[in-house]
């Protein structure tokens, strides 16, 4: 990708920022080999949609089937490595005074790259947690059906969001906070469809608050925010924190 050319505007307002918020979705991911829900599925999975599977009703109605795609994306995602996207965001988070990094994601991406401030919006696929009580299950035994708890024998499942259920509340209200109470806020990789967070980065457009969204394509986003980024995160990112440090040093002394 030739050199990416930030707006001095943007790289200013990234020096100047004291708490940038940073909203990613599945895209963040892609570079490191974990398909978005944009994607169709590979595979195995080819036939099913992930939104008729990541549901209470899809779990009731054949638990096995999800607990296996589940077990498919866990082993999946335990291979990923974090990709420069999410180096990027770790080492940004070193150079403002504060950084909050939202994610819907459930990879642990962004935590195995060295991110601290992450606000999980959709759980963790690698926590598993009782599906009647939410008590988080360590081990189980693989009898090759969907385990059950130790404790109520309830079938075991991850410990994320399915389409129909409600956020953590702790999680979305303070995603809700800080992104309209932030200095700028970047939304990367992510299809801007999936509510509640996709009404994160109006929060911020509705303050007045400078909005970057990094994507190789657009999204209904775009036309809103006041930059659109248009690459893959992995490549842009980078070159936005490169570009900031560059700016300090011209700047500096
Ligand atoms: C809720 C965890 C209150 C699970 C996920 C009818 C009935 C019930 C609810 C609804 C309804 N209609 C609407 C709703 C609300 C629903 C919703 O928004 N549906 C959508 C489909 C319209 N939301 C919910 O249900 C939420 N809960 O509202 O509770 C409630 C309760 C009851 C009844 C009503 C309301 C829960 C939503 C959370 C679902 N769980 N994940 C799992 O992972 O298995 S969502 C899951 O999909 C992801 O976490 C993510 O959030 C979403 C996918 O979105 P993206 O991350 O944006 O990824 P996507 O693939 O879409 O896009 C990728 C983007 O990356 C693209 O733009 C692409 O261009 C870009 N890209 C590609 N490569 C790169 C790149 N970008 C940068 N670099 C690259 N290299």
């Amino acid at each position: 990708m030739a050199e990416i050319q930030f707006h001095p505007d943007l790289i200013e307002e990234l020096h100047a920022a004291q708490h940038v918020v940073v909203l990613t979705g599945a895209g963040t991911s892609a570079e490191s080999g974990v398909p978005t829900f944009r994607e169709a599925q590979t595979g195995l999975w080819a036939k099913y949609n992930p939104e008729e599977l990541a549901t209470p009703q899809a779990f009731r109605r054949n638990p096995k089937l999800v607990w296996d795609w589940y077990t498919w994306r866990r082993e999946l995602v335990a291979q990923a490595q974090p990709n420069p996207g999410h180096y990027a965001l770790a080492e940004l988070e070193t150079l403002v005074p504060n950084l909050t990094l939202i994610t819907q994601n459930v990879d642990s991406l962004h935590q195995r790259a060295g991110s601290h401030n992450v606000i999980e919006l959709h759980g963790n696929i690698s926590r598993i947690v009782c599906s009647k009580e939410r008590r988080v299950v360590d081990t189980w035994p693989d009898t090759g059906d969907v385990p059950r708890c130790p404790h109520c024998n309830a079938p075991l499942r991850p410990d994320v969001v399915w389409f129909g259920e409600n956020l953590p509340q702790e999680a979305i209200y303070l995603a809700y906070k800080v992104s309209g109470d932030c200095d700028l806020f970047l939304c990367v990789g992510t299809s801007a469809l999936v509510h509640p967070a996709a009404s994160l980065p109006v929060a911020a457009i509705q303050n007045d608050i400078m909005t970057v969204e990094v994507n190789p394509n657009t999204t209904p986003l775009t036309p809103h925010a006041d930059f659109h980024l248009q690459g893959p995160s992995g490549q842009v990112l980078p070159a936005l924190v490169e570009a900031l440090k560059q700016f300090r040093n011209r700047h500096s002394g």
